[in-house]
């Protein structure tokens, strides 16, 4: 197997008890042997559909990274990968966790919530029928986001279609809804939905500064958005936090309108708010974490890089990991969103 991205910009210890999340820039060193054989999939960030990789599931998520070149990353599990296909659906699985992508066309006509509906319903048969019923994290793009159809925007169409396959299949709201993040593309390259799984449940984290997403009130749409601000998942004695997608939000209200740095530090107190939860027992803030955190950032506008990079310098520490990616964040007053992964210590 080789793999074409050759950096590793956070490199996990061998052997880990937890699964691991490798950033690969290119210009680098390829994944070890070790590594490969644990590979759960591929995440290509590039603006176009990739071809079925050789064995192991790859999503292309189709928004623009800003550094300019492709990015990827590898999810490295704790055991030797398997791999499957069902329909729509691609995965890995070590025995612990799976990784499975689903890629939809989002063909002409088909409401979203249809789509997302079906896609859904692919992602969860999948997972329980491999073993994996509890969901840690799933990441959401598709096109259009803020459009709207037939006086409903496409995001509360998507929260639709969301809501009714995890209604259906029995997800309890308040205990098992994954970490997400929801992200527009300007790419008519349909949609692509991904997801961590377990066969041990992870606990679901709420942000007390915010409502609950699944509690929003209906001004945000018919069927709320299903999911955690955050879970926390445990592999071997190893915790890991999966952060969803944060923004400007306070309550259920967005703030700052217009004002990407005062955005940027509402979401940063947003996320240090959820490490602070006695829950975790996290001793650790944003600037001390180093490289046991993975961020990614979310912008509406490339033109938001300078800023945003220069403020997020000042607040987390420098070597954790940062991918900057250009896309819609689903409320049209929102111009920017930060998700992170983090191994708590
Ligand atoms: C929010 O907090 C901002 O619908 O899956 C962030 C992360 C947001 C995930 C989702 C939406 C989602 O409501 C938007």
């Amino acid at each position: 197997m080789s793999i074409p991205s050759r950096s590793i910009s956070s490199a996990p210890a061998v052997g880990t008890g937890a699964p691991s999340l490798l950033v690969l820039r290119d210009g680098g060193v390829a994944l070890t042997a070790n590594q490969q054989e644990r590979l759960l999939g591929l995440v290509r960030f590039r603006p176009a559909t990739t071809a079925a990789g050789a064995g192991w599931p790859e999503a292309a998520v189709p928004l623009p990274s800003l550094a300019g070149s492709e990015l990827t990353e590898a999810w490295i599990g704790v055991a030797p990968a398997r791999y499957g296909s069902a329909g729509t659906v691609a995965y890995g699985h070590d025995g612990t966790v799976l990784f499975a992508c689903c890629q939809q066309e989002g063909g002409a006509g088909e409401l979203p919530e249809r789509v997302t509906h079906r896609s859904y319903r692919a992602l969860l048969d999948t997972a329980r029928e491999q073993g994996y019923p509890y969901l840690l994290r799933v990441w959401n793009y598709f096109p259009d986001i803020n459009g709207e159809l037939a006086g409903l925007e496409r995001y509360q169409r998507f929260s639709l279609g969301r809501y009714q396959a995890l209604e259906e299949a029995g997800y309890r709201f308040g205990s098992d809804l994954p970490a997400a993040s929801a992200v527009g593309s300007r790419l008519d390259q349909g949609y692509c939905l991904y997801l961590l799984a377990a066969r041990q449940p992870g606990l679901q984290i709420e942000n007390p500064r915010q409502v609950s997403a699944y509690r929003y009130p209906a001004q945000y749409g018919p069927r709320s958005p299903s999911f955690a601000r955050a879970t926390l998942a445990e592999f071997a004695g190893e915790q890991l936090l999966f952060v969803s997608g944060t923004a400007s939000i306070a309550g259920h209200a967005s703030l700052h309108q217009g004002d990407p740095a005062a955005q940027l530090a509402e979401t940063l107190l947003n996320i240090q708010t959820l490490l602070d939860q006695p829950t975790l027992g996290c001793r650790q803030d944003l600037a001390t974490l180093g490289d046991a955190g993975d961020f990614k950032v979310y912008l509406r506008h490339a033109g938001h890089a300078d800023v945003v990079r220069e403020k997020l310098a000042a607040t987390l520490h420098p070597e954790s990991s940062v991918i900057y990616l250009e896309g819609d964040i689903c409320r049209s007053d929102l111009l920017l969103e930060i998700e992170a992964v983090i191994r708590l210590r």
